[in-house]
């Protein structure tokens, strides 16, 4: 009997300790909405679009006001913030996958839903993944134990080029539910609160043990859709409807995390794969102050609002006007839960630190800017910038100048030529260290392709 006792007390000592362990790994989730600007939020700026959620989450949390996208387009800004790296080391810099596509994320990369798995997280992709539609670049196939959204990008459908007066792709968009197509062309204005939900659920689900949820709202990228209950609802009309849905959204998680007691253990960031889609104008949304939008390399382009959160672990309210990249947060990530960094090179850095210390001046790094095409065309370096428009080298300091305004190439050509000098070592170093992406054509096997052939 007492040997008996003694077991069950240490089993049960050891449960307490093991529990106790995991309680302490902070859960993690990523809210990275598609094509939102810089100036598109209440916290940011904007003048009318209403985002009570997201501002309170500024004024409990922190504000960066200079966090750069390694892309300025879809597919290589994820591959980005999931590998840590530069689109171009992993293969995926050149434009946007489609549903015609044979590449995808390439399953050496280690992204980072595998380095929290490892850690014991359960891991969650709700939303749009575009790193490849076939079956084995699946979410399920890249580190995340379920995966319940969209291929790839809401307008790559006949049915929507259709609705928006074109002809062009000849496929469906289909929803996944883990490799399996539920439906073709869904009705996209359900697409928020559906997701919305499926976070909701998860989390209660899983309070118990730590989880990652990248959760890749398809809004506010044209076609925009919103539900019912805030169609004609905002000033800004559909754009504006979409994205206060977005922060209604967000609200909803915040409120989840609190009821089920998560909300110290927790770090929430949001952000944007990049900005805002400014060919549909008025349809699509606002860089604020900056130049350029989604496809360009100008600041409108790459630099996206982001917000971190997670209550008595990072300031309430403080603003960081240092500038990081979406490839930060891997190795940042990776930091705060004790994981292994991959082992391949990476291009991101840990900038923990920063969420204690927001004012702390880190190393100058520079940060490269490479077109929607995968083609080089910039640096950063300080608050100086260099930018390759048309084959004329043009210089920023884009700390005093927000806007790209004021071009001092021709006062100071001794930056032109140290930063032009930078650029172009790099992108000959990363030429050699580049990896394939993954391909379809490598596999020899044509089956592997369900979502193309349920269409
Ligand atoms: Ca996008």
């Amino acid at each position: 009997m007492v040997k008996v006792y003694l077991i069950s007390t240490l089993s049960l000592l050891f449960g307490f300790i093991v529990s106790a362990q995991e309680a302490k790994l902070p859960n993690v989730i990523i809210v990275y909405t598609d094509d939102l600007g810089y100036g598109d939020l209440g916290c940011y700026g904007n003048p009318t679009i209403h985002t009570p959620h997201l501002d309170k989450m500024a004024s409990e949390g922190m504000k960066f006001t200079q966090f750069n996208i390694a892309a300025n387009i879809c597919t290589p800004s994820r591959a980005a913030l999931l590998t840590g790296c530069y689109p171009k080391r992993v293969g995926l810099h050149k434009g946007v996958l489609r549903g015609t596509s044979k590449i995808g994320l390439n399953s050496n990369e280690t992204t980072l839903a595998e380095i929290l798995q490892q850690e014991g997280y359960k891991t969650a992709c709700f939303g749009k993944w575009h790193l490849g539609h076939q079956e084995q670049f699946l979410p399920t196939k890249h580190g995340f134990d379920v995966f319940w959204g969209f291929p790839f990008s809401n307008d790559m459908s006949k049915k929507e080029q259709v609705l928006m007066g074109n002809n062009k792709y000849a496929y469906s968009l289909p929803l996944i539910s883990q490799s399996d197509t539920l439906d073709l062309d869904p009705d996209q204005s359900v697409v928020t609160c559906q997701l919305t939900d499926k976070t909701v659920q998860f989390i209660k689900e899983q309070r118990r043990k730590p989880f990652f949820i990248y959760l890749t709202y398809p809004m506010p990228h044209v076609p925009l859709y919103a539900s019912n209950k805030f169609k004609g609802k905002s000033k800004r009309g559909l754009y504006g409807d979409a994205v206060e849905e977005l922060d209604w959204g967000v609200g909803q998680i915040m409120a989840a995390l609190k009821a089920n007691k998560l909300d110290k253990n927790t770090l929430v960031l949001f952000s944007s794969d990049n900005g805002p889609w400014s060919i549909y104008k008025t349809k699509g949304g606002s860089s604020g102050p900056l130049r350029g939008a989604k496809g360009s390399t100008w600041e409108g382009g790459h630099r996206v609002p982001l917000i971190a959160w997670w209550p008595d672990k990072i300031g309430k309210g403080e603003t960081c006007t240092q500038y990081i990249s979406n490839m930060d947060i891997l190795p940042t990530i990776t930091r705060l839960v004790g994981g292994q960094l991959p082992e391949k090179i990476i291009d991101g850095r840990d900038i923990t630190d920063l969420f204690e210390e927001p004012y702390k001046v880190l190393k100058e790094e520079p940060f490269f800017y490479y077109s929607s095409k995968g083609i080089l065309q910039g640096v950063r370096l300080g608050a100086m910038k260099l930018i390759s428009v048309k084959g004329d080298f043009q210089l920023y300091n884009i700390e005093e100048d927000i806007s790209e305004a004021y071009n001092l190439a021709k006062k100071q050509p001794g930056d032109v030529e140290r930063l032009k000098s930078i650029m172009y070592q790099f992108d000959k170093k990363l030429e050699k260290e580049s990896r394939l992406p993954g391909s379809i054509n490598n596999l020899n096997n044509e089956n592997l392709n369900p979502t193309l052939s349920a269409i």
